[in-house]
């Protein structure tokens, strides 16, 4: 190369030197683009493989093979670029997760006692503190009353337990603290009624599995419920199809879909605004087909007339039963509501047959005493309780250990 006129020999010079970077730099470049297709090859392989896993299963096996065997013949620092594995964590909540097993669900209740802590300290304390109390006047009374109503045990519930516990207290004389807590577990148990059957019916009977169908107000937890019940069933050793006929907006079947997917249980949904019956029939086909123990539907909360809930939640349950009996319908109602809730509940129980009632987010509420008015007002057993978000957050509902958990100890 010569240097252009008018450049001196010593920036001729530099022109040289410059001349044999220029080589430098594009050697450099190839290297490292070299280095970049390299390691691009292998950074984009772990998608390629999450894309054949959204395809039909039969198709996966070529897909992972196809990354083994260009990264064993792969150079050394494709090693380095192979624990871009490091890129693994990133993909794999998008490729379908592990299915879980979950726990059991004898002895929930026990096991989430402490999720009871504020109906223990308000409710449970409270009332032993007073029953156990030097002056138990009426003044006393009265307070043991007043915190029977601001737990929502009911009005006409808490006078007849103060009735009782007045008289029993009078027969019992001397006032040992185990002795108070013994009388009050009785009385409460007496009033939440042990002998009523709370076992949640998810065995199949001949060809066909148990439908069960979950209904109440926007909000209360049905989505989560199903979800929860699902995971019941399958970690009870028995197998489920959902049925997502929340057909109102996309997220809820979405939501139910994270619930099925996480245990390995298939969602049947549609589109949003398909008819919620016919979501449900395809649901209880599909169980029908798949043998499975247990088909639960999701429904939706939204309708504000009675006349509009009744058509809907009517409609979805007779178009189930062209195919197989409806085994249980479950009310979900949230205990934090009060009587606006159970006002709500009651619309729904005049509509459908509810055969049990789900209490959600008792964890975090004084207003543990609403077991008692809830079944006093509805006329149907508590089958199972919401204690928490967490997936396994649901606990079929024991009257003894509720109680215990109560009143602590
Ligand atoms: N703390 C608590 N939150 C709950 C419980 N059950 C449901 N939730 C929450 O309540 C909200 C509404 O639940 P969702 O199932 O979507 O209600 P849906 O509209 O009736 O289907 C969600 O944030 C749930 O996590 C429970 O037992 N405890
Ligand atoms: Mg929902």
């Amino acid at each position: 190369m010569t240097p252009p006129a008018g450049v001196s020999r010593e920036s001729a010079g530099v022109w040289k030197t410059e001349g044999v970077m220029d080589y430098t730099i594009v050697a450099i470049v190839i290297f490292v683009v070299a280095l970049v297709v390299a390691g691009g090859t292998l950074l984009f392989r772990p998608r390629g493989r999450l894309e054949s896993a959204e395809k039909p299963s039969v198709e996966e096996p070529r897909g992972s093979t196809a990354v083994a065997e260009p990264e064993a013949g792969a150079e050394p620092e494709a090693g380095a670029a192979g624990a871009t594995a490091v890129a693994e964590p990133v993909v794999e909540p998008v490729a379908p997760p592990l299915v879980e097993t979950p726990p059991p669900s004898a002895g929930r209740l026990v096991r989430l006692r402490a999720r009871l802590a504020q109906s223990q300290n308000v409710f449970g304390r409270g009332l032993l503190t007073l029953l156990s109390g030097d002056t138990l006047d009426d003044d006393a009374w009265d307070e043991i009353e007043e915190i029977l109503i601001t737990s929502d045990v009911g009005v006409t519930s808490a006078g007849q337990i103060v009735e009782s516990l007045r008289t029993k207290v009078r027969v019992l004389g001397t006032r040992k603290p185990e002795e108070v807590r013994a009388l009050l577990k009785a009385e409460l148990v007496a009033h939440i009624n042990p002998g009523l059957e709370r076992a949640v019916r998810t065995e199949p009977h001949g060809e066909s599995p148990a439908v069960i169908m979950v209904v109440g107000v926007n909000g209360v937890g049905k989505t989560t419920t199903t979800g929860k019940l699902a995971r019941v069933v399958i970690g009870d050793g028995g197998t489920v199809v959902l049925g997502a006929a929340d057909t109102f907006r996309a997220a809820a079947a979405e939501q139910l879909q994270t619930w099925g997917e996480r245990v390995g249980a298939p969602v049947v949904r549609k589109e949003e605004g398909a008819d919620p019956a016919s979501v449900a029939f395809d649901a209880v086909s599909r169980g029908i087909e798949d043998g499975v123990d247990t088909v639960i539907i999701d429904t939706a909360g939204r309708l504000h007339t009675k006349t509009g809930l009744m058509d809907e939640l009517g409609k979805v349950k007779r178009v189930v039963e062209k195919k197989s009996q409806v085994d249980e319908v479950l009310l979900v109602l949230d205990a934090t509501t009060g009587q606006n809730g159970l006002r709500q509940a009651r619309v729904f129980a005049e509509v459908v047959n509810v055969t049990g009632i789900v209490l959600t987010k008792l964890d975090g509420t004084a207003k543990g005493g609403i077991i008692i008015q809830v079944q006093r007002e509805l006329g149907v057993p508590v089958k199972l309780v919401g204690l928490g978000e967490g997936p396994d957050d649901l606990a079929p509902f024991d009257t003894e250990a509720f109680v215990d958990a109560i009143l602590g100890g």
